[in-house]
C-alpha cells in the first residue's frame, strides 16, 4: 500500500522485557502537519484517552474507562455534525448505540505476560465487574475510524478516510494512574514537531 502525503500512518506496536509485554499505539500525518479535519478527531480521541486514564483508579469498576471514553467520543460524534441525535441517544442503553458505529472496539486490555492478557471485564460470564486494583497495567486505546470504503453509514466528506487510535499503557497505583508510555509524544504540537523532522 502506498503512502500519500496528507496520509495518517497508525502504528500500534510493543515489545517485550523480561517477559513482559508492552503495546502502543500512535497516529501521525505523514507529511507533519494534520489536516483541520485530522486535527478535529485526533483532539477528540485524545480528550477520550485522557478522560479513560483519569477513570483507572484503584476501586474503579473495569467498565469506567471505556464508559468515561465512549462518553467524550459520542459526544464529540455530536458536536462535529457526525451523529444527529443526544447524548443518550448515541451512547444507548448499554453503550452500544451509533458512535460504535465509528469507536467498534474496546477501550483497553489487561496487559502482563500477554499482550492482550486475561483478567480484564467480568469474572467469569455473569460475576461481578473486577474493580481495578493497585499493580495492575492495562492499556488504554480510544479510537474513531471513517473508513472512505465504508456503505453502511453516512460519513461526511471531510472525514472519510481518517482513523486514529492511541494507545497507551497504565499502571494503576494508591495514588492514580501512572502513564507508562509517557516519554512518546501524543500533544499534536509535539507530533508536528516531530513528524518530518530532522532526527540529531
Ligand atoms: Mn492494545
Amino acid at each position: 500500500m502506498e503512502i500519500n502525503d496528507g496520509d495518517l500512518v497508525l502504528v500500534d506496536a510493543g515489545c517485550e522485557i523480561s517477559g513482559y509485554a508492552s503495546d502502543i499505539t500512535r497516529t501521525w500525518p505523514v507529511n507533519g502537519k494534520f489536516s483541520n479535519s485530522q486535527r478535529e478527531i485526533y483532539d477528540l480521541v485524545l480528550n477520550a484517552e485522557k478522560a479513560a486514564i483519569e477513570a483507572c483508579v484503584v476501586g474503579s469498576p473495569w467498565s469506567a474507562m471505556h464508559h468515561a471514553s465512549s462518553k467524550v467520543l459520542a459526544q464529540g460524534l455530536i458536536d462535529l455534525g457526525i451523529l444527529e441525535c443526544n447524548l443518550e441517544e448515541a451512547l444507548g442503553d448499554n453503550y452500544d448505540g451509533p458512535y460504535r458505529n465509528f469507536f467498534m472496539h474496546g477501550t483497553g486490555h489487561m496487559l502482563g505476560l500477554d499482550v492482550h492478557d486475561v483478567g480484564g471485564g467480568r469474572q467469569g460470564d455473569k460475576g461481578p465487574e473486577r474493580l481495578l486494583a493497585s499493580g495492575m497495567v492495562l492499556t488504554v486505546e480510544p479510537g474513531l475510524y471513517f473508513g472512505s470504503w465504508r456503505t453502511d453509514v453516512e460519513i461526511p466528506e471531510k472525514y472519510s478516510g481518517i482513523g486514529v487510535r492511541i494507545e497507551d499503557d497504565v499502571l494503576v497505583t494508591d495514588d492514580g494512574p501512572v502513564i507508562l508510555t509517557s516519554l512518546c509524544p501524543k500533544e499534536i504540537s509535539e507530533i508536528e514537531s516531530l513528524v518530518g523532522g530532522k532526527i540529531e
